[in-house]
């Protein structure tokens, strides 16, 4: 099973669309372990993007993710990390299929709406940053056996 740390970033939350993209990974068939609704700090949002530290985009990433409150949730499920960013769409979202988060809200790189992780080993790095693993539920869902083959 792989996890991927999914944020509704602040344009998502104020644009009023967090039950629309939340619901986007339930619909899909991925499994909610973790949700925390909260207000990124910049200490937390260096953490996130410390790979981006140095990016000519890094300071306007910084001051957009901590610009107002976010979703942070952990999804599970066989190749969850290639499920949720196939479901979230291409990084610039004007770029992004149809049908995807992106490409259904977005318009500005700046402005991409969702995170995932990018693979299962930063799954789990970043689910991290946000949870402890007590704070993540396991749980069987009534549904999994039409869900899971
Ligand atoms: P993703 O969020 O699709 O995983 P990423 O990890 O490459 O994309 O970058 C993290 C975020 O940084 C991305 O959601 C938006 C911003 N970003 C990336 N590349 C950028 C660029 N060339 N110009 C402006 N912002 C960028
Ligand atoms: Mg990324």
């Amino acid at each position: 099973m792989e996890r991927t740390l999914i944020l509704v970033k602040p344009d998502g939350v104020q644009r009023g669309l967090m039950g629309e993209i939340i619901g986007r990974f339930e619909r899909r068939g991925l499994k909610l372990i973790g949700m925390k609704f909260l207000q990124m700090t910049k200490a937390l949002a260096e953490e996130h993007y410390a790979v981006h530290k140095g990016r000519p985009f890094y300071d306007a990433l910084v001051e957009y993710i901590t610009s107002g409150p976010i979703v942070a949730m952990v999804w599970e499920g066989n190749d969850a990390i290639a499920a949720a960013r196939s479901t979230i769409g291409a990084t610039k979202p004007s770029e992004a299929a149809p049908g995807s988060i992106r490409g259904e809200f977005g318009m500005e790189i700046g402005r991409n709406l969702v995170h995932g992780s990018d693979s299962p080993e930063n799954g789990l790095l970043e689910a991290a940053i946000y949870f402890s693993e007590e704070e993540l539920v396991s749980w069987s869902r009534a549904t999994d056996s039409w869900i899971i083959e």
